[in-house]
């Protein structure tokens, strides 16, 4: 189909734009399920060249009776999609109970269909290069992988927490597990995964990665390798976050993670950088970094949060004066956005500047959009549809704080390119949409031949980072560097930090 539509659909009073590539007609008529002609509307004249098409924008706002309706203009047409109350409320629920189904480490039931699996890697685990052996069950699989790596589980479980923070009545209807609960899985195993001097191990994992095998069926070694200071910066925000969340539901869990924390950061005050690479002999994800300023920043400003304290405060003030401008990601690798959100809430002069590094980013970001309504055109990188939704939040953060539109209507162009508006025709969440992507690099979903729901891909990955890519989509412009086939993990993997920001956008979005 070459007219690009939310899936999903739209609700009646909503902003409906919808993207046509290559057709030059100028109308556009839209059908109701009977196949009455219900609307005719102009299509806008200004065609942008992107990714090898010509696109026009139409505006079909005006469409507001609820029902099923397909677009058509010349001799293209767009997949029928609704126009209803609530059209997201049911992916957001699968995208939150992906995180059950990611969980490692306990008897998956009934609940998870032809998913449930008896509990994975419950053996202990060996401290890379001694005859140590620790206990360290539990946490959510990252990824199309059984890894279990503590810096993309912090960015995971805050992306959870704010959009529990920034919409709590969306998550009223809970799916598998209440999103509290699904996210203190996550928390108690990074709880196991620190050393008793603070520091926090980077990962666990097997060697290497295994086959297209169940999780129960992975039985190698587990090896938990070294200790990182990402890892031990992340962990610190993140537990010292975390604590206030659960300060009124159980005080004593909030308060074993404020400790930790307090370790976490004890042990990086005396502690020189450790940025992380795969020791020898493994080779499962890495998640190195550069530098770890940025995670230390995020910590200083997460226990001055939680504590008030003048050693916090003076930590956070001097890392934030350090840092003059900020481009606010919220990735895995780059925690600046973290800190800049949540320190939005530290007293005076610093909140005025995280305000200012939030609205600075966004407004940086709103310069590079492009027709499709997201910020990167020349290069997507790996996980490109982490980055959109990551995008989503800083735009929903911007308009938290101001109230302009300019914002609004930004976030929710993250969200329909991530259902459907995009050049691949794709809704990159499985089991959602006419069209979803349904052949994911995720084991579970190839040993069983069954796609899993509520999975966000990766999406369009410009470097053509494996074979399959290479074989596939040589001399694609970037948008369409995507192919839906389980062989190809840098396109169409799936991730629970990926999930996550998709979650505190739509949450953020359906308030
Ligand atoms: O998401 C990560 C991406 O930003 C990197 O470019 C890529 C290559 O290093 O790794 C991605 O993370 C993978 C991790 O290493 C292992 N589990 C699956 C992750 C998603 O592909
Ligand atoms: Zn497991």
């Amino acid at each position: 189909m070459k007219i690009q539509i939310n899936q999903l659909g739209y609700t009646a009073d909503m902003k409906k734009v919808a993207l046509l590539r290559d057709e030059l007609a100028e109308e556009l008529q839209v059908f109701n399920q009977a196949g009455a002609l219900v609307m005719t509307l102009p299509v806008d004249v200004k065609r942008t060249e992107i990714w090898g098409d010509l696109v026009a924008e139409v505006d079909f706002s005006a469409l507001q009776e609820p029902g099923m309706y397909t677009l058509r203009c010349g001799a293209e047409s767009s997949w029928p999609f609704p126009v209803g109350e609530r059209p997201y409320q049911a992916c957001l629920t699968a995208l939150v109970d992906m995180f059950y189904y990611q969980r490692c480490g306990d008897d998956l039931d009934e609940r998870a269909g032809v998913f449930a699996h008896p509990a994975c890697h419950t053996g202990l685990a060996r401290v890379y290069g001694t005859e140590e052996w620790r206990e360290v069950n539990g946490g959510w699989h990252d990824a199309g992988d059984f890894g279990r790596y503590i810096v993309p589980a912090a960015k995971a479980a805050a992306d959870l927490l704010l959009a529990w923070q920034w919409n709590p009545a969306a998550f009223e209807k809970p799916g598998l597990t209440p999103v509290l609960e699904e996210t203190r899985y996550e928390l108690e195993w990074m709880l196991k995964m620190q050393r008793e001097d603070g520091g926090v191990y980077h990962k666990v994992s097997c060697a290497r990665f295994c086959g297209m095998i169940m999780p129960h069926e992975e039985q190698e070694e587990l090896i938990i390798s070294p200790v990182s200071t990402t890892a031990t910066g992340d962990f610190a925000a993140c537990m010292a976050m975390a604590s206030r969340y659960y300060a009124k539901i159980d005080t004593t869990f909030a308060d074993r993670m404020l400790a930790a924390a307090k370790r976490a950061w004890d042990f990086l005050a005396v502690t020189e950088p450790i940025l992380f690479r795969n020791p020898e002999g493994i080779s499962t994800g890495g998640y190195g970094d550069r530098d770890d300023a940025d995670e230390r920043l995020w910590a200083h400003v997460e226990l001055a949060l939680t504590c008030g304290e003048e050693k916090y405060l003076t930590a956070a003030r001097e890392a934030i004066l350090r840092s003059d401008r900020c481009h606010a990601p919220l990735g895995w690798g780059d925690m600046r956005g973290y800190a800049a959100v949540e320190g939005l809430g530290l007293p005076g002069e610093l909140g005025e500047i995280c305000r200012r590094w939030v609205l600075e980013a966004a407004d940086d970001l709103l310069t590079r959009i492009n027709v499709y309504g997201i910020t990167m055109t020349e290069r997507l990188p790996w996980g490109s549809n982490m980055n959109i939704s990551n995008d989503g939040m800083l735009f929903h953060q911007a308009w938290l704080l101001t109230g302009a539109e300019k914002y609004r209507e930004a976030a929710w162009k993250q969200l329909h390119y991530l259902l459907g508006v995009n050049p691949v025709d794709t809704c990159y969440v499985s089991g959602f949409g006419t069209r979803p992507m349904a052949r994911p690099h995720h084991r579970p979903s190839v040993a069983l031949g069954v796609c899993q729901p509520g999975m966000l891909s990766g999406g369009a990955c410009s470097g053509l980072a494996d074979a399959c890519a290479r074989e596939h989509l040589q001399g694609q412009p970037a948008g369409k560097c995507f192919i839906d086939m389980h062989e190809s993990y840098s396109t169409n993997e799936i991730c629970v930090y990926w999930n996550s920001p998709m979650v505190a956008l739509l949450a953020g979005l359906t308030k």
